[in-house]
């Protein structure tokens, strides 16, 4: 068993460091290593007070969550922390880089903290559908108040050294060198005779009562739509005000039956699933981690569009240089006043200061021909989405620089395919499909061809893991994987529902209620009817699809009713508001393209509204696995969680279809497909797997690339 924690006596002090890559998660290998250094220095009279360090970066992730599906081996983490909380002399934990979950928890079972200045310290559990369960609802409130724990406990989110500090979470921030802070500190205590202060004697100084409680759960209300855990973090933290071993006891069995919950289950399977698809998937992990990408330091983005700019706008917020090249000197202005409207909104919200902003308007420079590009360590198109224009645009990109270069189109409709094959060197031409807005969104969909080099490929996972932008590979088909499941199955269907006898609010309100941030109709007022007409018409030019086909959008494009950009679409937005008021003409406008299509209108139910919808995405997911455009149901669940708004906690479509059985899923596929015929062919893959008993995350298992 690889070393975990190493022991040093350093005069008076004992130093345990505990050395678990690649984030020292607390995993039962280190619990043993700890309990076994903890019982030697007791018997060691020499040492009179305990340091706890780590090596290298974060202090430590928490508990191990790949072991969270077997039992947990002795000692416990519980068991560890109270080995700690017992000791006789001074045990002090010294943290630097990030203290998550299980990590700050045993640091809140030795009696005093220090952080490095730049050390943030978080419990997000609830991120994965859990609740602390070593002690983090029954010392935290005792070291920073009943109130203040539960709101950092319902965030998440960690919090910088100086603020916990001031909540009283930690006793010194250390400005520079925190190993020499932890021993002066620790030697400090011994000359001061002071000895352990076990956190477990605290009392709970403020309540929790209702009003509060409610309070606290306001600011977190979007984020835990439709989720459970909070109920159960709000329990143990009221237990904090009972004695810490009934206290701990109740946090215990809550912690036990969160980590059984669906919601743990879903939300634990999308955390791997998006470390997984940022590996690889048709180029072996092996394949892709052997051609070490170049370093990249310098990106180009031809075209100052909104894409352009948002893709500048994300290299320069990730540290690059940004060289920003267009033909037409107006859309470089424009773009220049959008970057910096953009910096500018993020000042405002307090997001970044107004020096870090500076800067990074300073790195996204002007490139005034593509010549000038020659020396990128990457170069991404995102001109105007017209074949021959990004043909042209690829074919002179080709020709300035190196053949290894990579080369990325931002295309979203195209054929990366036959655009490669505009250049002499197409292995290095992929698809880097980023969402609106660039800056923003998480997902990248990463577009290989059949040429697509592992050298490429592996190159643009390493501007995934730069943006921070979690990745997904493709191959090259119309919409990809996310596009092509929302066209032909979730929007496709929201439509149909609406020409059969829905009303645009009814179909949104139903799938919001199912857990989607917003409803099909409302997205696609967001993003502009015309986005998705002008999709179709390049789709139309490479496929066909039976009509209808989305006649209700693109009559409200042909209209002019684009949506929110123009104050009518399938909604009314009075005086620029953004709030969705249903719009009578378009009700009209529906009803008179169904009689057209001779198609009778009836009251349909709102759960029938969301099954549908939800089956037509999951069928034709299935069908971009077969298809083989994906290769992993859990990389399909990764899209639709981070690009496209489907409920993190109900896993992804193909989760979830897993969650209700692939027997039922292809029974009430069936059904449909008696009832409507229109597209409601089971795809094979799910007729498959039904009849073999199994699920998606078998065939993951059985079939993906590694
Ligand atoms: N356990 C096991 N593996 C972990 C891990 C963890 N806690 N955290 C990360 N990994 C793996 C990850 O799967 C990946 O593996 C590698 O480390 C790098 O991760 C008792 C019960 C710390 C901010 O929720 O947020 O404590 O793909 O790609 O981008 O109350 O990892 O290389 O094989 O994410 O630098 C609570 C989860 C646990 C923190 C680093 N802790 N981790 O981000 O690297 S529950 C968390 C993160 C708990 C207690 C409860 C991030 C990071 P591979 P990465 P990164």
């Amino acid at each position: 068993m690889a070393r975990t924690v190493t022991f040093n006596q350093l005069g008076p002090v004992g130093l345990i460091c505990i050395d678990n890559p690649p984030v020292n998660a607390i995993s039962h290998s280190v619990r043993l290593a700890l309990a076994d250094v903890v019982a030697r220095a007791e018997k060691n009279p020499g040492i009179k007070a305990l340091l706890i360090m780590s090596e290298g970066s974060p202090f430590s992730a928490g508990a191990d969550i790949t072991e969270f599906d077997r039992p947990e081996g002795e000692p416990s983490l519980q068991q560890v922390q109270a080995a700690l909380e017992a000791f006789p002399i001074p045990v002090v934990a010294a943290i630097h880089g990030l203290a998550l979950g299980g990590g700050l928890e045993l640091a809140m079972a030795c009696h005093y903290r220090l952080a490095h200045k730049d050390a943030k310290l978080g419990m997000p559990e609830i991120t994965l559908g859990i609740i602390p369960g070593a002690g983090g609802t029954q010392r935290l409130p005792r070291l920073i108040g009943a109130r203040a724990a539960l709101n950092m406990i319902l965030s998440g989110t960690p919090i910088s050294a100086p603020e916990a500090k001031t909540k009283g979470l930690v006793d010194e921030v250390a400005e520079d060198d925190l190993r020499n802070a932890g021993l002066f500190f620790c030697e400090r205590l011994v000359q001061e005779g002071l000895g352990p202060r076990p956190t477990c004697s605290r009392t709970v100084t403020d309540g929790l009562d209702e009003a509060e409680i409610a309070s606290a759960l306001l600011p977190h209300a979007r984020a835990l739509k439709g989720r459970t855990t909070q109920e159960l973090v709000i329990e143990a933290i009221k237990a904090s005000k009972l004695p810490f071993s009934q206290g701990i006891a109740i946090e215990a069995a809550l912690a036990q039956k969160s980590l059984a919950s669906r919601e743990s289950l879903a939300l634990r399977h999308v955390f791997f699933a998006e470390r997984e698809s940022g590996k690889s998937s048709g180029v072996s992990a092996v394949e892709a981690k052997r051609t070490l990408s170049p370093a990249i330091h310098r990106v180009a983005v031809i075209g100052a569009g909104t894409m352009g700019s948002g893709i500048a706008i994300a290299f320069a917020d990730a540290g690059l240089e940004v060289l920003l090249n267009d033909n037409d000197p107006a859309s470089l202005i424009r773009s220049r006043e959008r970057i910096h409207s953009t910096y500018a909104s993020g000042v405002r919200r307090g997001r970044i200061h107004q020096n870090v902003a500076d800067e990074r308007i300073r790195r996204i420079r002007n490139a005034r021909t593509l010549a000038d590009v020659a020396d990128a360590d990457l170069v991404i198109e995102a001109v105007f989405e017209d074949r021959e224009l990004k043909k042209d645009v690829l074919s002179k990109l080709d020709s300035v620089l190196p053949p290894q270069r990579l080369i990325a189109t931002n295309t979203s409709t195209l054929s990366v395919s036959e655009l490669a094959r505009a250049t002499a060197h197409p292995g290095r031409v992929l698809g880097l499909h980023f969402f609106v807005p660039a800056q923003a969104s998480r997902l990248l969909e990463i577009v290989r061809t059949d040429h697509s080099s592992p050298e490429s490929l592996s190159t643009a996972f390493c501007v995934a893991k730069l943006l921070k932008k979690v990745a997904v590979v493709s191959r090259d088909a119309f919409g990809f994987i996310g596009n092509r499941m929302m066209l032909d199955g979730y929007f496709r269907e929201a439509e149909q529902l609406l020409l059969e006898g829905a009303t645009p609010i009814q179909v949104d309100t139903a799938l919001e209620n199912f857990g989607f941030a917003m409803g099909p109709q409302r997205v696609s007022d967001l993003g502009g009817n015309d986005v998705g007409t002008k999709a179709r018409v390049q789709l139309f030019k490479r496929e066909k699809r039976p009509d209808p086909y989305f006649v209700i959008a693109d009559r409200l494009t042909e209209m002019g009713k684009l949506g929110q950009k123009t104050g009518r679409g399938f909604y009314c937005y009075e005086n620029g508001s953004r709030e969705a008021m249903p719009d009578p003409e378009v009700n009209n406008l529906i009803e008179k393209l169904a009689f057209e299509r001779g198609i009778s209108r009836h009251e349909i139910g709102n759960e029938e509204i969301v099954e549908r919808c939800i089956l037509a995405l999951i069928n034709v997911g299935a069908m971009v696995l077969e298809e083989g455009i994906a290769a992993r149901a859990a990389d399909i669940d990764v899209v639709w969680t981070s690009g496209y708004g489907f409920p993190r906690h109900l896993g992804g479509p193909m989760f979830y279809a897993d969650t209700l059985g692939l027997s039922e899923v292809l029974q009430r596929i069936r059904h449909y497909h008696e009832k409507l015929v229109y597209y409601w062919r089971p795809a094979t893959l799910i007729e498959r797997l039904a009849s073999a008993g199994t699920s998606f995350e078998q065939w993951d298992r059985a079939s993906a690339p590694r």
